[in-house]
């Protein structure tokens, strides 16, 4: 109930501060992401993939329960005890909210107020508690609900959408935990009676019916008070400013799209990823929220000029349009997190050469407004390589996920080196004196992504026939150097070329098609590809993990062969 309480009160002084990093549980979600050893953020990322946050933000509010039983607990024993709790809880809350970048001291404010809220709780309810405690004993122990019986139902509830389900969830547990404080007190007459689904709240003295009244009165506001929180947060976006910008047309346009570039085989990704459906890696539980009108980009460090350019200042450059393949470190091999979209930007090299890199300049840190930063190698973001300040990506402005209003993208190099969204900052510098975000925490300072390919179909899940055809089809890629063969075996064969679509440039994956004449006797094979680029590399057969630089090995799918 105190958690209830502290949560509602917490979210909506957030929202009103519209500030919703402020809120505890994003707070304390993100201050986790920052401190979360390396190896279990990988794993999330892994296991949940974009899904990682929602566990996250779930997981901390079971704590939360966690911990408010256990105030609960203390204070029915010594109220101070629960208060103290109270007090720790708000240190933590207030502390995470105030280590967010750009943090205000009102940060602090929904933890605290929160813990305000649920203080005065605690302390009316422990005094309703202890008077019910001070009744005569009656039958004790009192009739037991089947463990079973009420359990289905918190599930049901739990089963719905994410964010419906989850104040609902919350509740059926709360109305868990309220019987449980209650039960911890020998209570007169039928308290519970062995069925799930009805309210307990029946019999009982005019004290208890009075606590239960207001305890699900004050769980209903709570839960009121947490949604109306969250829905002014949200409401409060950029949609309308992302929907209001017009995009210029590109001084430099995207090469024609070849004819061929997409095979359209059944199963197999399209050339150009949707948006929607474009694989999201980063650390932001909320998503920054920039209007175009207050962005700035700072360029400074190892420079002859300092430069700060507005949004109106960036589009009003000449801008390049281009199909960049990006792909995230944490790919495993055959693994999702790689896309392919159209991206508009301004020339990221001309903006280097406008500030005046200086001698001995090896690093571009970019910094996103959420803190997060990206080691760029100033050779390759200034070869002559579509380097990009994009605004938008598919012929749309960015999506909010993908870095709205504008965000760095540079062809060749995995996206925890190249690809910071939400960009607000640029500092010329060298590797001995900056680290990106992902360094100190395992993960190479230079990545250049590597040649590699990825098997769509077949998939697997179904067996194939003797004497049928089969497309075993896929990806391969070599950013800004280009794909130049693939080649497929099946069991132990040999190796076997594939035939390649076409690509508008070296930036982008390239789809590839073998014909399998199904000749071979029933039984399970492994399907296997390798990819080799236009430097005459052929990527290895060595299977490495993600980390410190990217997978390796064979793409693989074993198939079921029957008559
Ligand atoms: N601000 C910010 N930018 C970021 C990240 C991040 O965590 N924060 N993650 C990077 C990583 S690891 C990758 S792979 C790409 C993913 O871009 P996407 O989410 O648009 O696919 O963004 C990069 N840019
Ligand atoms: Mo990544």
């Amino acid at each position: 109930m105190t958690a209830l309480v502290a949560l509602g009160a917490a979210q909506i002084i957030a929202a009103v501060l519209a500030a919703p990093a402020s809120a505890p549980v994003d707070a304390v979600g993100a201050v986790s992401i920052n401190h979360t050893p390396a190896a279990v953020k990988n794993w999330a990322i892994t296991e949940f993939g974009s899904n990682d946050k929602t566990v996250l933000v779930w997981g901390i509010r079971g704590v939360l329960l966690v911990c408010a039983v256990v105030i609960g607990v203390l204070a029915l024993r010594r109220l101070w005890l629960g208060m103290a709790g109270l007090v720790v809880f708000a240190a933590v809350g207030a502390a995470a909210a105030l280590a967010q970048p750009g943090a205000a001291a009102s940060y602090a404010l929904p933890s605290l107020v929160g813990a305000g809220a649920a203080a005065l709780a605690l302390r009316y309810f422990c005094g309703l508690a202890s008077r019910e405690l001070a009744r005569p004993r009656a039958s004790w122990p009192p009739a037991v609900t089947a463990p079973g019986q009420s359990t289905p139902r918190r599930q049901s509830v739990s089963d719905g959408p994410g964010d419906v389900a989850g104040p609902a969830e919350q509740l059926a547990s709360e109305g868990g935990l309220a019987k449980d404080d209650v039960s911890a007190v020998p209570a007169s007459g039928p308290v519970w009676r062995p069925v799930g689904p009805e309210p307990v709240w029946g019999g009982g003295s005019p004290d208890r019916r009075k606590f239960l009244a207001t305890s699900a009165a004050v769980a209903a506001g709570s839960l009121v008070a947490y949604g109306a929180g969250s829905w002014l947060a949200s409401s409060r976006n950029v949609s309308a400013a992302e929907r209001a910008i017009r995009l210029p047309r590109p001084a430099v346009p995207a090469p024609p799209l070849p004819a061929g570039a997409d095979l359209r085989i059944p199963g197999l990704s399209s050339f150009i990823t949707p948006n929607a459906s474009f694989y999201r890696v980063d650390t932001a539980l909320v998503l920054p929220e920039i209007a175009p009108a207050n962005w700035q980009l700072r360029v400074h460090g190892m420079v002859r000029r300092e430069l700060t350019l507005s949004f109106d200042d960036l589009i009003k450059r000449p801008l390049i349009e281009d199909y960049i393949t990006l792909c995230c470190v944490s790919n495993p091999v055959g693994g999702p997190y790689i896309g392919n979209a159209k991206w508009l930007g301004a020339s990221l090299r001309s903006v280097l050469e406008e500030a005046g890199v200086m001698r001995g300049a090896s690093q571009l840190l970019a910094t996103s407004s959420d803190g997060f930063t990206s080691g760029t190698p100033i050779e390759t973001a200034m070869d002559g390589r579509d380097s990009l300040l994009a605004v938008a990506m598919n012929d749309a402005p960015l999506p909010v996920a993908h870095g709205f209003p504008v965000r760095q993208v540079v062809p060749g190099l995995y996206g925890y080196v190249s690809a910071c969204k939400w960009l607000v900052d640029i500092e010329v510098t060298t590797y001995a004196a900056a680290q990106g975000y992902w360094v100190p925490r395992g993960w190479s300072a230079q990545a250049p992504i590597k040649t590699e390919s990825r098997i769509d179909v077949p998939s697997g899940q179904n067996p194939v026939s003797v004497g049928s055809r089969v497309a075993i089809a896929g990806e391969a890629w070599a950013q800004h150097k280009g794909i130049d063969a693939v080649e497929v075996r099946v069991g132990n064969g040999p190796w076997q070329q594939a035939q390649l679509a076409a690509v508008p440039d070296l930036d982008t994956w390239r789809q590839w098609v073998y014909w399998w004449d199904v000749d071979v006797s029933p039984g399970n094979y492994l399907i296997e590809a390798r990819a080799t680029d236009k430097t005459g590399y052929t990527q290895t057969s060595l299977q490495e993990p993600p980390e410190p630089n990217g997978a390796t090995g064979y793409p693989s799918v074993s198939v079921n062969v029957v008559s």
